[in-house]
């Protein structure tokens, strides 16, 4: 039998609208209530088959400054996801090629087992660890604690190398901190323009658009997508403007929008001159990008080009505008020159004047939940808690003391996700993978070939809430607990430090992560310390992070209880001192750089590294929908937003299904150098005739992922998702359709369907 949810006792923390927590999904982090649902049987078992789950806790949007009480339907929908019919609730162990219910004993002994062996045959090394931004920052920094001082090998990534690798290592090189937001989100309310490139927040972050209000209402509002994205659609009647580059030349418009600021004379002289470096290079590297040129590359019109920058010009501070920023999403992002294009927008908003000035600005908008804290605490290859160099001595050696060991015996820097990912079970690579908060086979480019590259693994452990399609390949999954069942911290994309509380008992069987990590070091024999309660991990980290770029010594879970405005760095202050207030607003004196100012470093185009070429003569990009998150495992378990977003579709521009002979809902073939796969057209004029676009949040038959790239940025790491070349044709072949997932809606016999599906493990032989 699974579960019986009970709902936790009130503390001190419920208000009278239940408790008082935050969405478990992006990093908006919209504030919510959770109060147990009227009527809901909170002992009841899982729905019967055909019916929807009656949500155990009912949420309600709660005022707070980001999404002032605002909530998207994935939001209102998440308590769903605790009571979905294939919640894990005991351990599997993969037993002669078929998934077993087992004990925590047998598993962890397992586990255990085969990790000691691994280790001693062929060097700590052979083991590796994927973690994941959705994880709170007490379970993130115990994970990259448990890969440092149990584990000891450097072979720990996660998927914020997918997400925000490229910002941050763009951030880093210029204005010396990667926090996605160096402001509130408020501040942005008051802009006169903002250049949105590569962002759809329209769907990815609905409540936030309330922070757009103004500037539309000013006409400043510029949307840089190659598709016409809900975004994009925000600038129309006047609003501002939609720029459509061909897909993965944003570098080629920034470098025209800086060519333009210098060349009209619209830089903000003074403050070039008094608070950055590398003017010079800057210049001599733009003047090749006049906008004429640029649009033989782009394909945006060069007067369009000079409107644009004469509009963020105008908005500016130093020109007697109300405010200008620059923010970036994954579209430019998410490129094999994602960090250059990043440091061109960040040129672009130093040009003007605008980072460290109350109300303008640049910022990369951070995408999972604890997208920014999960980067901050060490789960990254080549970081410490506190957002410390691995490689840094004195780093190492305060991290150490902390953890009580010697700073000699921590690794050093590890392989970024992907290489990671593709040294799999190969000679020398990682022969055993421990899986947190992430469901790679859906998510990661080239998935096809990471499939393979799991297949050869000797171990494969995936923790998680539901059975992924990367937990059904596992030999051993881990059931843990949830956002609702459990206390911990999360960092939104502001920097701001926020509360999750615990509203529900997870169901019997189930353990916390960090339960689980304590339980697995003492079973591989560390004597290293590893907390289980949260409020004492938070302790730990804030300690650990004490004088490090991300600075959270300041910082308790009963701090954060009565003060839910803080930011990060919030340093400790000596004793019988007036607490540190957190910075909400960075860079209004100087920039963390040697110097105190903020680096311009020069950057030029080079493209795709899969460009069309005869046989892909198209654009495949790819992004997200609003009723599904990453790779679905959660939400295609939500049987409303099943309904709303049932599968996985190809837009096509009217030119292009004309050429290829198809019409709305017509399969068609799309293949790239990694594979092929058959969707159904989606017929839009949305999308450039050049381009196709594809959501990436299903899998098998209709996985965008089996034909992505998984070429990297050469400073990030970050893979190139959003851009390669396709050929389109029209299918006639057999093609059984995309199966509509009902997830949730059945209790599922074991084995793997392969389609996809939600499926499996969960409560077969339950
Ligand atoms: N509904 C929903 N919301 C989410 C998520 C989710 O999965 N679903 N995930 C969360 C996470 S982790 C993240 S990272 C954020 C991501 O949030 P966004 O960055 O807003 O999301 P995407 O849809 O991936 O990409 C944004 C846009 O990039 C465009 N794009 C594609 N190629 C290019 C290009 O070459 N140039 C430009 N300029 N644009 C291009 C796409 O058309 C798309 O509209 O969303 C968060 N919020
Ligand atoms: N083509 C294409 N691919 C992309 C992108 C794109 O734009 N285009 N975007 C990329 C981006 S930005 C991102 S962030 C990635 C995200 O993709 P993934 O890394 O796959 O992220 P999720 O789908 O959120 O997977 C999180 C998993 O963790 C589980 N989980 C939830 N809470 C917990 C917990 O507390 N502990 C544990 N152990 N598990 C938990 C969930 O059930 C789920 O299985 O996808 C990337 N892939
Ligand atoms: S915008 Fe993000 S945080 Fe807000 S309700 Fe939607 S998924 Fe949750
Ligand atoms: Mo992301």
């Amino acid at each position: 039998m699974v579960a019986l949810p009970a709902v936790a006792a009130p503390r001190a923390s419920d208000d009278a609208r239940g408790t008082v927590t935050h969405c478990p999904y992006c990093a908006l982090q919209c504030a919510m209530s959770l109060t147990p649902t009227a009527g809901a049987d909170a002992s009841a078992g899982p729905p019967a088959p055909g019916t929807d789950p009656v949500p155990p806790l009912t949420v309600q949007g709660r005022d707070f400054p980001t999404n002032r009480g605002g909530l998207c339907q994935k939001g209102w929908t998440s308590a769903s996801v605790l009571r979905t019919g294939d919640r894990l609730t005991t351990p599997w162990v993969r037993v002669r090629g078929e998934l077993r219910p087992a004990t925590w004993d047998d598993a962890l002994d397992l586990v255990a087992g085969k990790l000691r062996a691994l280790a001693a045959e062929h060097g700590p090394q052979s083991v590796a660890v994927f973690g994941g931004g959705g994880l709170t920052n007490e379970k993130a920094y115990a994970l990259g604690k448990f890969a440092r001082t149990v584990l000891r090998t450097p072979n720990i990534d996660y998927n914020g190398r997918f997400c925000m690798a490229s910002a941050a290592a763009g951030a880093n090189r210029t204005l010396g901190v990667d926090r996605g937001l160096p402001f509130p989100l408020e501040d942005v309310g008051g802009a006169q323009a903002v250049l949105l490139l590569g962002s759809n927040l329209a769907e990815t972050m609905p409540p936030s658009l309330q922070h757009l209000a103004g500037v539309r209402a000013a006409g400043g509002l510029v949307v840089v997508d190659p598709r016409r994205s809900a975004t994009a659609e925000l600038t129309a009647d006047g609003q501002g403007l939609h720029v459509q580059p061909v897909p993965g030349t944003d570098l080629v418009v920034l470098l025209a929008l800086a060519h333009v600021v210098l060349a009209e004379g619209l830089a903000d002289t003074a403050y070039l001159e008094r608070r950055t470096t590398g003017l010079d290079d800057l210049r001599r590297c733009v003047a090749a990008w006049w906008p004429e040129r640029a649009e033989q590359v782009s394909g945006v019109p060069a007067t369009t080009l000079r409107a644009v920058a004469r509009l963020l010009a105008a908005a500016s501070p130093s020109r007697g505008g109300a405010g200008a920023y620059v923010l970036t999403g994954r579209g430019v992002e998410q490129s094999s020159q994602g960090t250059a294009t990043v440091t061109a927008a960040i040129d672009v908003a130093l040009l003007l004047g605008l980072p460290g000035r109350t109300g303008s600005g640049y910022g990369a908008i951070t995408g999972q939940g604890n997208g920014q804290g999960g980067r901050e605490h060490g789960q990254k290859a080549d970081q410490l808690p506190g957002y410390r160099s691995i490689e840094d001595d004195a780093a190492r050696a305060h991290v150490a003391a902390v953890w009580g060991v010697d700073p000699a015996d921590l690794p050093r820097s590890g392989l970024p996700a992907v290489e990671l990912l593709r040294r799999l079970g190969t000679p020398g690579g990682p022969r055993a993978l421990l899986v947190h908060g992430s469901n790679v086979v859906v998510s990661a480019p080239d998935a096809d070939r990471l499939r393979e590259r799991i297949a050869a693994l000797e171990l494969l452990v995936v923790c998680d809430v539901v059975p992924s399609e990367t937990a059904l390949l596992a030999d051993v999954i881990l059931p843990v607990t949830q956002w609702a069942e459990e206390e911990g911290t999360m960092t939104s994309l502001e920097g701001r430090v926020i509360r999750r509380r615990k509203a529900i008992e997870p169901p019997p069987g189930v353990r916390s992560e960090l339960d689980v990590l304590a339980d697995l070091a003492a079973r591989l024999g560390s004597t290293v310390h590893f907390g289980t309660d949260p409020a004492e991990v938070f302790d730990e980290l804030a300690r650990a992070s004490a004088g490090g770029r991300a600075d959270y010594s300041g910082l308790s879970h009963a701090r954060l209880d009565a003060e839910p405005d803080l930011f990060w760095p919030c340093p400790a202050t000596p004793a019988g001192t007036n607490p540190h207030p957190g910075t909400k607003r960075l860079f209004t004196r100087d920039f963390p750089t040697p110097d105190g100012r903020a680096r311009l470093v020069p950057v030029d185009h080079v493209g795709p590294a899969d460009d069309l070429r005869p046989g892909a003569p198209l654009y495949l990009i790819t992004g997200r929908v609003l009723a599904h998150y990453q790779s679905g495992a959660q939400t295609r378990r939500v049987p409303a937003l099943v309904r709303t977003s049932p599968g996985p579709y190809v837009e096509v521009h009217p030119l292009l299904a004309e050429r290829l002979g198809v019409e709305d809902g017509t399969p068609v073939h799309l293949e790239t150098a990694r594979g092929g796969l058959v969707a159904r057209t989606r017929v839009t004029d949305a999308v450039r005739a050049d381009t196709v676009f594809m959501p990436f949040h299903w899998s098998g038959q209709g996985s965008v992922n089996r034909l992505t790239n998984d070429a990297t940025d050469p400073v990030s790491g970050m893979p190139e998702f959003k851009v390669c070349a396709v050929q389109v044709t029209r299918w006639d072949g057999p093609w059984d359709g995309f199966e509509p997932v009902d997830a949730g809606l059945e209790p599922v016999a074991a084995g793997v369907r392969g389609d996809g599906g939600a499926h499996a493990p969960g409560t077969a032989g339950a």
